[in-house]
């Protein structure tokens, strides 16, 4: 073919941003779709946070990335280019989990990693042999090999930052609710730090957000990445759970090496889901919370609300003890069972899920019956605790009490502040929406 290919990748929004969107982080799934491109293909970006979709734009194939709450959105993007007879592959985690469902909208589907089936499903295309499946071996080993993502496709759009790395791949532990082990299986890969901090350095702006699940969960291989950081002028953000708090040498470097700020999965205060008596750790959370404070390091806590040990008190409970231990900034879930998890599992057999619609899957919308409360009442709940911990006075109190960044923290908190008061709407997810699941006629996932 003389003329060179032409490639859209598309990240799917459910709804408009506003000037939030300029806080936003670019998809790192289609840059390193773009990566594991060959070179003599065009690859063009439409971040619909950002940009319109070209749906008439002249394209050989359209690649579209789903969550599962983007999979409503990805299907009707990709049934658009379907129906002027535009090719469409779909990928990431939705599609990994369910292919079937995803192939009602696609011509292919990649399941799982891009990286070892790509040039192969694209050489296909121009051969006109595109198969409907590719399937990726499932990860095996320790080391991560990856290309550097191709940033050059986000060109012309503000985001937070675009210096966004993945150091590894996959988690240690295997949360019910979680997708990422079933998704990597048991596999916890890092990268060579060698070619990580290379990556880094090639940065022209200081900070560095890390898209890790767990990037302090093997600390033998997050040492050798934290000293070299720990070289450079850099400040950083990731993920991570928070045992690595119980080692203060760790916790010192992770501080010394720029560290401004951790998300970690508290997961709950009570019961069984307590996140870190159930990895095994004979510390408490407080205590691992107010270390991580008292470095100075600002500390994102998720908090999911509505497994089967939570009753109304849970509320309650939980505004107390974060009140008590302070983290920088609570953030607060309704629990999602997404598909491909042991919760899905046992909530569809239970015959407790309230709808299939993923687009309702946006941990803000009770989509299962509670255990131990109704689903209004998990929803009020979380509606009021979240509006409890973003007041004007409980801002203060935590802006005050943690010594590092003060301006970043009152600017991150401010920022969490802004969509809590807007909430209100969208409680429960309707039953009777079950039989509206246009993408699961013939499949639904709810049968047993
Ligand atoms: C970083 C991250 C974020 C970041 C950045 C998101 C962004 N802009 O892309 C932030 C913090 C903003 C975020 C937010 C959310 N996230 Co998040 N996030 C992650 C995390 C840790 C890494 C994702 C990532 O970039 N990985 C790096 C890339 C390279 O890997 P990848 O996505 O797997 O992509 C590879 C393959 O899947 C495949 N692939 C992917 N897309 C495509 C497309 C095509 C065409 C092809 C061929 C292949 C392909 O090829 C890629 C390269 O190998 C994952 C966990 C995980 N391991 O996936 C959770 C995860 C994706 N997030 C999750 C969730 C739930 C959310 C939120 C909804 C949480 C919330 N309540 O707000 C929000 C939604 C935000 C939004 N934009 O709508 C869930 C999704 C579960 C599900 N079934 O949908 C995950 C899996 C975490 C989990 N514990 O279960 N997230």
């Amino acid at each position: 073919m003389a003329r060179v290919p032409r490639l859209l990748l598309v990240y799917p929004a459910t709804h408009k941003l506003g000037w939030a969107r300029y806080f936003q982080l670019p998809s790192h799934s289609l840059q390193m779709v773009a990566a594991a491109t060959p070179l003599h293909w065009e690859v063009v970006l439409a971040d619909e946070v950002h940009d319109d979709v070209p749906f008439d734009g002249a394209f050989d194939l359209v690649g579209i990335t789903a969550m599962t709450h983007q999979a409503t959105r990805a299907y009707e993007i990709a049934d658009r280019f379907r129906a002027r007879g535009v090719r469409v592959v779909l990928g990431g985690i939705h599609p990994t989990v369910l292919p079937d469902e995803a192939l009602r909208h696609a011509d292919a589907v990649v399941i799982g990693e891009a990286e070892p089936v790509w040039g192969e499903l694209l050489d296909d295309l121009l051969a006109g042999r595109l198969r409907s499946l590719y399937r990726a071996p499932h990860p095996t080993g320790e080391l991560l090999t990856a290309p550097w993502p191709r940033r050059e496709i986000l060109a012309g759009r503000r985001y937070l930052t675009t210096q966004t790395v993945q150091a590894s791949r996959g988690c240690p532990y295997d949360c019910s609710f979680c997708t990422v082990t079933p998704y990597f299986g048991r596999t916890f890969r890092y990268r060579d730090p060698a070619d990580i901090l290379a990556e880094i350095r090639s940065f022209n702006r200081k900070l560095v957000v890390f898209l890790d699940d767990n990037l302090l969960g093997d600390p033998a291989k997050a040492w050798p990445i934290l000293r070299g950081l720990a070289e450079m002028n850099v400040r950083w953000g990731s993920q991570t759970n928070l045992r690595f708090a119980e080692d203060p040498e760790l916790l010192k470097l992770v501080a010394d090496s720029g560290c401004i700020g951790l998300f970690v999965g508290i997961e709950s205060v009570v019961g069984t889901h307590a996140n870190l008596a159930k990895s095994g750790s004979k510390h408490s959370q407080a205590d691992l919370m107010k270390r991580v404070r008292d470095a100075g390091i600002i500390l994102e806590t998720s908090i999911i609300f509505g497994f089967d040990d939570h009753d109304e008190s849970v509320f309650e409970t939980t505004v107390r003890f974060l009140e008590e231990c302070s983290p920088s900034v609570p953030t607060f879930h309704i629990l999602t069972p997404y598909p491909g998890t042991a919760l899905f599992r046992q909530f569809r057999e239970e015959g407790r899920l309230l709808t299939t619609d993923w687009s309702r899957y946006d941990h803000s919308t009770v989509v299962f019956r509670p255990r131990l409360m109704s689903p209004e009442r998990l929803h009020r709940g979380w509606l009021e605790a979240r509006k409890e911990a973003y007041t004007w006075r409980a801002i203060a109190g935590r802006v005050l009490r943690n010594p590092g960044n003060r301006l970043t923290n009152l600017a991150y908190n401010i920022l969490r502040k802004g969509p809590n008061d807007l909430l209100g709407h969208e409680a429960v997810a309707e039953t009777d929406t079950l039989s509206a699941c246009g993408p699961l006629a013939g499949q639904n996932p709810l049968a047993k």
